[in-house]
């Protein structure tokens, strides 16, 4: 399997179509997917434009339906949430479709949506998702970061290098680093391994989210490591299910 780490979208080549890709936000898109699936949401619809999102979100019953809206770390008027994985809580989400929209995270999943398979990853789900690669053996796998507004993040890189360290720990002769910036997460991952809340917190996203308010329990959620079995998929573009 030939592993490539790209930091955020824009660095995407767009004259192909990845056989497989993981998209990460650590801080928090695909840890609020992550959790938002594991708590009984029926799927997350992940859109970048806001229109569309209303359109598509205003279509379904409205039982069955919560926006989820987030730019420059804050919840958007209008919406029922926010991107925290605290607040999509069982009593929230279960049986409801999440309609999203990021800064960051969802543009990353837009460039990659035509992906043969498609699946994020953060923290908590790292392992379901390495050992689901392990079984799927794609020739080829991005992985894309989210970062912030096309610059690099530091959390993203972690959990890219955390998703490449257990495949090569597990399958070494199989694994092929392409590029150096997956080399560079590896290393980044042997740095902070042991203090992954600590790598979040001195991370430019972590400092934005501190300077907004307590965001401990989203600190937390988002670096527990391995505790969440679930691969969320994408099904048909844009459209995020448990398997
Ligand atoms: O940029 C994103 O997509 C978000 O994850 C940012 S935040 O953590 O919700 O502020």
């Amino acid at each position: 399997m030939k592993l490539a780490y790209f930091h955020v979208a824009n660095d995407v080549p767009t004259d192909i179509t990845p056989e497989a890709a993981v998209v990460i936000d650590v801080l928090r898109a695909t840890t609020t997917i992550a959790c938002a699936l594991n708590n009984g949401a029926e799927a997350v619809e992940t859109f970048s434009d806001l229109d569309q999102l209303k359109k598509k979100a205003m279509a379904w019953p409205k039982q069955l339906r919560l926006l989820l809206g987030e730019r420059g770390g804050k919840r958007l008027d209008g919406f029922d949430l926010g991107n925290s994985p605290v607040s999509v809580s069982p009593q929230i989400v279960t049986g409801k479709r999440l309609f999203m929209s990021t800064t960051n995270g969802t543009r990353s999943l837009d460039c990659v949506r035509m992906a043969k398979v498609l699946y994020t990853a953060s923290l908590p789900n790292r392992k379901a998702v390495a050992e689901k690669l392990l079984v799927d053996q794609p020739n080829e796998l991005w992985i894309v970061g989210s970062g912030w507004e096309g610059s690099y993040s530091l959390e993203d890189s972690l959990a890219a290098g955390g998703l490449a360290a257990f495949l090569l720990d597990k399958t070494p002769t199989m694994i092929q680093v392409v590029n150096d910036e997956l080399n560079a997460a590896l290393a980044l991952w042997n740095q902070w391994k042991n203090d992954l809340e600590g790598c979040l917190r001195i991370a430019s996203h972590g400092k934005r989210l501190i300077g907004l308010g307590n965001h401990d329990f989203d600190f937390s959620c988002c670096s527990q490591l391995d505790h969440l079995d679930i691969v969320p998929t994408q099904v048909e573009p844009g459209v995020l299910c448990a398997r």
